[in-house]
């Protein structure tokens, strides 16, 4: 079968209805960031089922404007964990009708929609897509700036699972001083699905459900009782982008707003994450100040910006001995040389396939064409010959985490084409 054929049956499979799922098993519901990468491959097939794909999020949004980490189908609530039952998001102030986490993921949306639209303008337009992607996408933007935003310019994250890099070296310290929820036993089913060496470690978990009930209890409130408060290279990264897109959406509809200058300020606050030892962009604990010192391949995301000052020395640290863009497996998710690396969990080490599609628009963006291309051809094959895994070993390409992962498929597809 060619990967096309494959990537297809695998997002046909994964489709419910409205949405895909990231995977049958381990992720049975709908997922912020994963849904605006899928629908960046969906757009190649179907575009009025990319456009599905954000709307069903879209249908979502709490009335703050957030759009949830995870939309549930309460069908599955056994299978996933924490799930409905913990959020019991119908008793939070502002929550919308359907059950949903109250926590947020990476602001890639616009960025999505956007391609989307260009996918195939004219269904676009005919299904009014990008008229009510706007107001949607503008209230997103608006809870980060008002909710999430101090006197940096920097949009913070409440919990390690709103960076989507759910275990990066970035977290260590920051968690450090946060206690463990006291649970005679962690519910696991993940591991039901992923070998528990590619997993988070049930301390984490521990760590991770203290800060997700302390945060819902908070009634999601975003008054600064929150234990965690961390500002993310990518994420703000991708709000900028996804800021840069809202202006062109905002020029497809005749509306005049300040969307460039926004993306700009926050390209700007960027700059208080630049690590000149380290030679990339890296995580703040916006609670201390303290910068969190680690190579990580979300500090190389501010390359995604066509006017990243530092693109010279950020390529310089792609290229070296930490990631060995062109020797390694695709991009790993953290350095290979630190002390904290390690091959198989997740999100400190693996090399995943969405942050290699990253690297691909980034190395495209700074005239790297032919580094662009090659890491374009390795995602292509990995993804094939892993089983569309959701990440790899970094050295030898064997699959790790679930199998069949809907990222995988959609962005090798999109690169195929
Ligand atoms: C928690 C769905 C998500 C991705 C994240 C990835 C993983 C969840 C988990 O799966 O996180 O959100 O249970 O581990 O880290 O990036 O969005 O694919």
């Amino acid at each position: 079968m060619t990967l096309e054929a494959a990537a297809i049956r695998l997002l046909v499979r994964n489709w419910r209805g409205r949405y895909t799922v990231p995977a049958g098993g381990l992720y049975p519901h709908q997922w912020s960031w994963d849904s605006a990468f899928i629908a960046i491959g969906w757009r190649h097939l179907s575009a009025r089922r990319a456009q599905q794909e954000l709307e069903s999020l879209f249908s979502a949004q709490w009335s703050d404007g957030r759009l949830p980490q995870i939309v549930f189908d309460p069908s599955r609530d056994d299978d996933y964990s924490p799930g409905a039952a913990f959020w019991r998001s119908a008793e939070l102030p502002g929550s919308p009708p359907v059950p949903t986490a109250g926590l947020v993921q990476p602001p890639n949306h616009a960025w999505a929609a956007l391609l989307v639209h260009r996918a195939d303008p004219r269904e676009s337009r005919r299904r009014g897509f990008l008229e009510r992607a706007y107001p949607a996408l503008v209230a997103w933007h608006t809870y980060l700036r008002d909710r999430r935003t101090d006197a940096s310019g920097l949009a913070h994250v409440v919990h390690p699972w709103e960076s989507g890099m759910d275990n990066s070296p970035f977290w260590d310290e920051p968690l450090s001083a946060v206690p463990e929820a006291g649970l005679d036993r962690v519910p696991r089913p993940d591991l039901e699905h992923a070998a528990a060496t590619d997993r988070p470690s049930d301390t984490e978990y521990r760590k991770y459900l203290h800060l997700a009930a302390a945060y819902r209890d908070a009634g999601v409130a975003d008054d600064g009782s929150e234990q965690f408060r961390v500002h993310d290279p990518a994420v703000n990264a991708l709000w900028a982008r996804s800021e840069l897109a809202l202006g062109e959406i905002a020029g497809e509809l005749g509306e005049r707003a300040d969307h460039d200058e926004r993306a700009q300020r926050i390209a700007d606050a960027l700059e208080r994450l630049w690590h000149p030892g380290l030679g990339c962009y890296v995580a703040r604990d916006a609670r201390t100040g303290r910068l969190q010192e680690h190579r990580t391949v979300s500090g190389l995301v501010p390359l995604i910006l066509s006017g990243v000052p530092r693109a010279p020395e950020l390529l310089e640290t792609l290229r070296g001995p930490s990631f060995r863009l062109g020797t390694s497996v695709l991009v790993p998710s953290a350095d290979v040389q630190a002390p904290t690396f390690d091959t198989s969990r997740y999100w400190r080490g693996p090399s995943w396939f969405n942050t290699a599609w990253l690297m691909v628009e980034a190395l495209e963006r700074h005239g790297a064409e032919h580094e662009a291309r090659s890491l374009a051809r390795d995602v292509i094959t990995h993804a094939e010959a892993s089983g569309f895994a959701e990440y790899l070993h970094p050295f030898t390409a064997a699959a790790r985490g679930t199998r069949a992962f809907s990222w995988t498929a959609a962005l090798a597809l999109d690169l195929h084409h």
